[in-house]
Formats: structure tokens, sequence, C-alpha cells
């Protein structure tokens, strides 16, 4: 992409609305713009972040079996008064009406309708276990949104929902969806850590946030120093495998760590005083199971070996791929800007060229370019005819994780330079091999 060509609206001036670094810096990088108190409009670099993560997540929901669909946005209320939940999620539910006079909803969560589908093809212990997921936008009448894309109105979150005849196969479930969590957000370049968690409106008896630590974030955590140093499970894991699986989460349970809900202070105080670690943190993922809460009263009964019916066992699995956009900001940056973890970042390379209009940096921006663009290099070249200053200012900001610095002097001797963002690390090096550092 040709920045000339391109659409990003930096902002050279600090936002005063924005209380935390990663709101400040998604507004001033030409990321995201406010619509509406919680609601915002994804621009060009802020969506192709989003869509980055939603790549990595769906491709670990897709690894550990579950299936990708997708529901509206717009529920009918109808649904809603099976499960018991319309009058009781309150204020928080945007209700609307149509033109005949239906009640209808803006989903805050999918618990009813896909419970709703389940039951209108699944009768048989047979066609079990089943998991099912979708990544869709969300409306939550928040009272306090803020922090930008942290605590939104309307958010985007991947919801997945299994199916199971009994509570070992529930339990199961949740363990593929718990190990699948530990690798996105890996993958994600942050380091989560599950903790044990209320279940609020959604409901149920076992429960875990991951959290992602970070001065910025909502939550009051508690947890044992040595998972900061766990190992996360490979691609290699076998979930169809039930031991292996229940002996991760058994690891991944087996020390302290809890949000301030479920916060045992005795317990908490029994650890060594160098393993304690109290802080805060963001939740960028809550998973959920509830056994036959929405089953039961909504009669979605499967049969099992016996030929009696039964409630099925569910539970519910969420991601906030936009919070997640922040969240990975406020783990990655610093003063001069964003500093993006390779597998999320927008663009992998940015060509500065830092004397616009000269024939011989303006040859070499060309091949690099080029050259790169064959390789399927994901590159924004910065084509326009700005001081090299604000080119650098920009590149910080924006946060390309490898920027390769075309000058005349450098280039006269055969030379650019490439600037590591994540260190500031600068070498320099010919054209040739750049490329093939980069290809790598
Ligand atoms: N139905 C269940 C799980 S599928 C559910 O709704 N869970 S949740 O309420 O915990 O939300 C799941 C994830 O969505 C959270 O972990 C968080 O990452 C994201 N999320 C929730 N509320 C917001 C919000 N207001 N703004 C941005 N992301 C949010």
């Amino acid at each position: 992409m040709r920045l000339s060509r391109y659409f990003l609206p930096i902002l050279r001036d600090t936002p005063k609305e924005a209380e935390i670094a990663s709101h400040r810096l998604m507004l001033r990088a030409g990321m995201i713009r406010q619509e509406a108190a919680g609601i915002y409009a994804f621009l060009p670099l802020g969506f192709r972040v989003l869509q980055k993560i939603c790549a990595i997540v769906r491709e670990e929901q897709d690894r550990s079996g579950a299936i990708e669909l997708l529901m509206p946005t717009i529920q009918p209320a109808d649904l809603w008064r099976e499960s018991g939940r319309y009058e009781a999620y309150g204020k928080e539910m945007l209700r609307i009406e149509d033109r005949h006079d239906r009640d209808m909803l803006y989903g805050p969560t999918n618990e009813e309708m896909i419970t709703a589908i389940f039951r209108s093809y699944v009768r048989s212990y047979k066609d079990l276990p089943l998991n099912l997921y979708h990544i869709q936008w969300k409306f939550r009448d928040e009272v306090r949104p803020r922090f930008g894309l942290m605590r939104g109105r309307e958010f985007l979150m991947k919801d997945a929902y299994s199916f199971d005849l009994d509570f070992a196969g529930a339990r199961h479930a949740y363990n593929r969806m718990f190990v699948a969590y530990l690798r996105t957000f890996a993958r994600l370049g942050l380091r989560s850590i599950p903790m044990v968690a209320e279940s609020g409106p959604i409901g149920g008896n076992l429960s875990h946030e991951f959290i992602i630590l970070a001065d910025t974030g909502e939550s009051e955590v508690f947890c044992h120093r040595d998972y900061l140093d766990f190992q996360v499970p490979g691609p290699d894991v076998d979930f169809d495998n039930v031991a292996d699986l229940q002996a991760i989460v058994d690891r991944w349970t087996s020390l302290y760590a809890a949000t301030s809900e479920k916060h045992d202070a005795a317990a908490f105080a029994a650890l060594p005083a160098d393993k304690q670690v109290s802080a805060r943190g963001i939740e960028v993922g809550h998973i959920f199971y509830f056994g036959t809460k929405y089953s039961a009263p909504m009669k979605a009964l499967v049969a099992g070996p016996d030929g009696v019916e039964r409630p099925v066992h569910m539970g519910s699995y969420g991601i906030g791929p936009s919070r997640l956009v922040g969240a990975i900001i406020e783990a990655s940056h610093d003063d001069a800007g964003i500093k993006w973890p390779e597998p999320v970042a927008p663009f992998r390379v940015m060509i500065l060229n830092l004397k616009q209009g000269a024939a011989d940096t303006d040859a070499a921006c060309e091949q690099l370019y080029a050259a790169l663009a064959a390789k399927g290099i994901d590159t924004l070249y910065h084509d326009v005819d700005e001081r090299p200053g604000a080119k650098f200012a920009t590149a910080d900001l924006i946060g390309i994780p490898w920027q390769i610095l075309v000058g005349p002097r450098s280039l006269a001797e055969g030379k650019v330079e490439v600037k590591r963002r994540a260190d500031g690390t600068r070498e320099l090096m010919s054209p040739a091999t750049a490329l093939a550092r980069l290809a790598a």
C-alpha cells in the first residue's frame, strides 16, 4: 500500500477524551473514530488489525474442533422470554420494536438463539459433541462505556457454545476451549492467566476469566507469580485426548488465581510473599459451564443411548476481538507509539523514503516495494513528501514491526537502514539483504 493512496488520518495532537494509552494511540494512529458513546468505526488501519486478530481466533477455534456459523445481531424478544432473561437483562439490553410492533433486541449474547438452533435439528447423543461459534457484533448498553474499545457498547465478540450429553462431556468441551484460549492469546503476543471468576448474568457454576496483566485494566486480580512462566501448549496438542487436556487444565488451575469477586484473601496470604501478584488486569476471554440453565426451560432435549430424553449440557465461551486491539496496545507500546506484535501488525514492513522526489531514493524504494509485494509481504510505503522527522514519528506511532529507511547518504554506499520497532535496533545492509531478512 502506498501511503499517498491510503486513508490514514493521523492526529498530531493527543485527543483530550482518551484516558489510557491504547485509546489515545488508536485515535492518533487513525485506527478508529468514535461515532457515539462506546460506538466506533474501524478505519482501514484499525480494521486490518481487527481482521488479523479474528483470523487467529478462528484458526484456534477450528483447531479445537469448534464449527463456525453466523447468527444475526437482531433477535426476537420471544426467544428471551422462553429462557426468562428478557426481563432479567434490564437496561443493558437495547430493545427495538419493528414496524409490526414486534419486540426485537440487539443481541448482547447468543445463548438463547443457539439453543433454538440446536433444538431444531439435534435430538440424539449420536450428533454430540457439538461446539458452534460465531464472530459477531454485540450491543450492551453499558452505564459507563470507556477506554475506547475496551468497554464499548457495540463490540465484536467470538462466542462459542458447546453441547454435550452429560457433565463429563461438557467438562471436556470446557477444557478444549480453555486450551484453545491459552493458545490464542499466546499467538496474539499476550500472556494470559486463567482466573476463577464470577459467572454473572450468563449463569453457571464453573467459570474462568482469561486475564492480561496491565496497570490500566478494569479488573482487580490476584495470582501466583509462577503463572507468568508457564509454557503454553503447542500446536500439536490433541484436543480429542480427554486425559491430556484435563492434565493441562489441572496444571493451569493448580495455583492461586482469582478475580476480586472470587478472591480468597486468606488463601492468597498463605502464598510465599515473593509469589503474590496483586495487580490490575484486562479480561480478554471468559468461559462458562452452565449445564441445563437454557436447555431445560427451552426444551433442548437429546436422547442418550438408553433412549431417555434429557436437557443437553451447555457451556459458552467468549473472546472480545475488539477489546483485544486495545489490550495488545496496552501490553506493547512506548512514548512514541504502538509496537505491534508481528502476528497482528496491520503491515509487516514500512518503507520510509527519506528524500521523496530524488531519483535514487525513489528508484530504490520502488524496487523494494515491488520485491516485497512479490514475496507477499504486507508493506506500507511512505511515499508522501514530508520531512524525515515527520516520517519517523508516523512510523513509530503506527508501530509497523520493521521499518526500512531509505536515505540518500546510505544509499550512495549501497545501503538502507532496517529498524526494528520492538527494541529500536537499527542495522545498515544492502537492499538485497534486507529483502532476504524480511522474507524469512
Ligand atoms: N455469552 C458469554 C460467553 S460467549 C458472554 O457473553 N461472556 S462475556 O460477557 O464475558 O463476554 C465475553 C468477552 O467479550 C469478554 O471476555 C470480553 O473480552 C468481551 N466483552 C464483554 N463486554 C465487552 C465490552 N463492553 N466491550 C468490549 N468487549 C467486551
